[in-house]
C-alpha cells in the first residue's frame, strides 16, 4: 500500500495528552486536536473485496514454544503458533491471529468443499454421510468459544503473555450440534465413546465421551463471521467446548461411535509413565492471566491504569475475577465486562492507581461449577510427590500468573 510511518516525534505529540496519566483528557483542545491527515490510503482492489488492517498495527503470530521451530518451515510445514494476547481487546481472537496448533507439525490439507464429505458411522442405525450442503441444511447454532492446547504452559523464561498463555484464542463459531447428527444417525445400546478423524493422515483423531459428544460440541463450518480458515479445519471442523485442544479435530471427515477408548495417534504425545500424565486431559481451567499489562510492556508513569484480561474455564461461565495489585496479599474483585458465556474467554478490569512502587499483579478467576484458579505453590504443595524434578502440573497448568511491575514501569514475568 506504500504508506509511510510518520514521524516519531508528530506521533509523541498526538498522544502527549495521555502520558500524564491522571490528566487525562484534562488539555486545551486546540492543543490536544489530531493532525490533519497528509497522507492517505489509496484503495485497492483487493483491499476493497477483502479488507486489510491498518499499517500502524502490527500485532503478529509467533512460534510456540519460544525460540521454537518457525512456521512455515522449508517444507511448508505449520507448527504451533501463538497469539498475540497482550494487544487483544474484548474477547474475540481476529481468525488471521487465532493461534494455531498442529500435531507435529502439519500441511495444511487443501479441500475442496464441494468434494469434502463428513461420514458418521460405527455403533449406529444409519450409517450417514453429509456434503456441506446437507450440512449447511440443518439447525445451526453460533456460539463463543476458547481452544487451548496442552502445551499453554508458562515457563519462568517466557518474557511476554504471547509466549506464556498464547496458545489459546476464541472464536465466535458456527455449525451443527454433533448431537443433531448422532440423533440422526441413531446411536445404538453399548455405544459408550466416539472417535473424531481429521483428513490429514493419522493426525487429528481423539476418543471422547459420548456424553459428551451429546451435549455441546459443534461440528463448525463458520468462524468469526465467515468459513472457518485454513489453518483452523476448513471446511469442518470439530469443537469440544472446554477439553483439551487436540480434542478440537479439525478437517473433520469421521465420526465412529464406539464401545470402548480407541487409542490414536494423539495420544502417543500424551503418553507417561505415570498414569496422572498419562492421559490426555478432559476439562481444563479455571485460567485467567492479565492482558494489560503484561511481561513486555512499560507503564509511562505512575497513575491511573485499567488492568485488563482473559479468564476462561472447561468448566463453563467465569463467575468471578479477582486481582490482586501487591503481590497477593490482598484481592479486588475486577468487573466482568458483557456477558460471560460458557467456555469463551471473558474479559476482566480492574481500575488502578499505580503508585510508582515496585509490585506485582495477579488475578484469579472462579467458574461457574466453584473451581478457583490456584496458586503454582499450592498446585506443588499437591503434587510434591512429584516423580521428577521438571514435574509440575499434570495435563495444562492453569496456575495464577504474576507480573512485576519494576518502579521505571517496566513489566516481567515474576514466575518462579
Ligand atoms: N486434523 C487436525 N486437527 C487438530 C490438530 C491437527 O494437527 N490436525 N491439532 C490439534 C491441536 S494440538 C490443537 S491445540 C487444536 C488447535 O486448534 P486451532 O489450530 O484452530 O487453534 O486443534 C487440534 N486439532
Ligand atoms: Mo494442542
Amino acid at each position: 500500500m506504500g504508506v509511510k510511518r510518520p514521524d516519531r516525534r508528530e506521533f509523541l505529540r498526538g498522544g502527549a495528552a495521555l502520558a500524564g496519566g491522571l490528566t487525562v483528557g484534562a488539555v486545551e483542545p486546540a492543543h490536544g486536536q489530531a493532525p490533519e491527515p497528509e497522507r492517505f490510503i489509496r484503495g485497492e482492489a483487493d483491499m476493497i473485496a477483502y479488507g486489510e488492517r491498518s499499517p500502524f498495527v502490527t500485532s503478529v503470530r509467533i512460534p510456540h514454544p519460544p525460540g521454537g521451530r518457525e512456521s512455515p518451515d522449508a517444507f511448508g510445514l505449520v507448527f504451533h503458533v501463538a497469539a498475540p494476547l497482550q494487544d487483544s481487546v474484548g474477547t474475540i481472537t481476529p481468525s488471521s491471529l487465532h493461534f494455531v496448533g498442529t500435531t507435529r507439525g502439519s500441511l495444511m490439507p487443501e479441500i475442496d468443499p464441494s468434494e469434502h464429505r463428513l461420514m458418521i458411522h460405527g455403533l449406529v442405525d444409519r450409517p450417514l454421510v453429509f456434503t456441506m450442503e446437507d450440512l449447511k441444511r440443518l439447525p445451526s447454532v453460533t456460539r463463543l468459544h476458547f481452544i487451548e492446547c496442552a502445551g499453554n504452559n508458562a515457563r519462568a523464561t517466557h518474557k511476554t503473555v504471547q509466549e506464556t498463555h498464547g496458545m489459546t484464542s476464541c472464536a465466535e463459531w458456527t455449525g451443527v450440534l454433533l448431537s443433531t447428527l448422532l440423533e440422526e444417525a441413531g446411536v445404538k445400546d453399548g455405544a459408550s465413546w466416539v472417535v473424531a478423524e481429521g483428513t490429514e493422515n493419522v493426525k487429528g483423531a481423539s476418543s471422547f465421551p459420548l456424553a459428551k459428544a451429546m451435549d455441546d460440541c459443534i461440528v463448525a463450518y463458520g468462524m468469526n463471521g465467515e468459513a472457518v480458515r485454513p489453518q483452523n479445519g476448513f471446511p469442518l471442523r470439530l469443537l469440544i467446548p472446554g477439553f483439551e485442544g487436540i480434542f478440537n479435530t479439525k478437517y473433520l471427515r469421521r465420526i465412529k461411535v464406539v464401545d470402548r477408548y480407541y487409542m490414536n495417534y494423539n495420544d502417543y504425545g500424551h503418553l507417561r509413565r505415570d498414569s496422572v500424565r498419562a492421559a490426555l486431559g478432559y476439562q481444563i481451567g479455571p485460567k485467567s492471566v492479565i492482558t494489560f499489562p503484561s511481561g513486555g510492556q512499560k507503564l509511562s508513569g505512575r497513575g491511573f491504569y485499567e488492568v485488563s484480561g482473559l479468564a476462561w474455564s472447561g468448566g463453563g461461565a467465569i463467575t468471578r475475577v479477582e486481582v490482586s495489585t501487591d503481590a497477593g496479599r490482598s484481592w479486588q474483585e475486577a468487573e466482568i465486562q458483557g456477558t460471560a458465556h460458557r467456555m469463551a474467554h471473558t474479559r476482566f478490569r480492574l481500575a488502578w492507581n499505580w503508585d510508582g512502587q515496585e509490585t506485582q499483579l495477579m488475578s484469579r478467576c472462579t467458574d461457574e461449577v466453584g473451581q478457583m484458579q490456584p496458586l503454582p505453590t499450592q498446585v506443588a504443595e499437591h503434587f510434591n510427590a512429584a516423580p521428577d524434578p521438571s514435574y509440575r502440573v499434570p495435563g495444562l497448568d492453569n496456575t495464577i500468573q504474576p507480573w512485576r511491575i519494576a518502579s521505571d514501569g517496566s513489566v516481567h514475568n515474576a514466575r518462579a
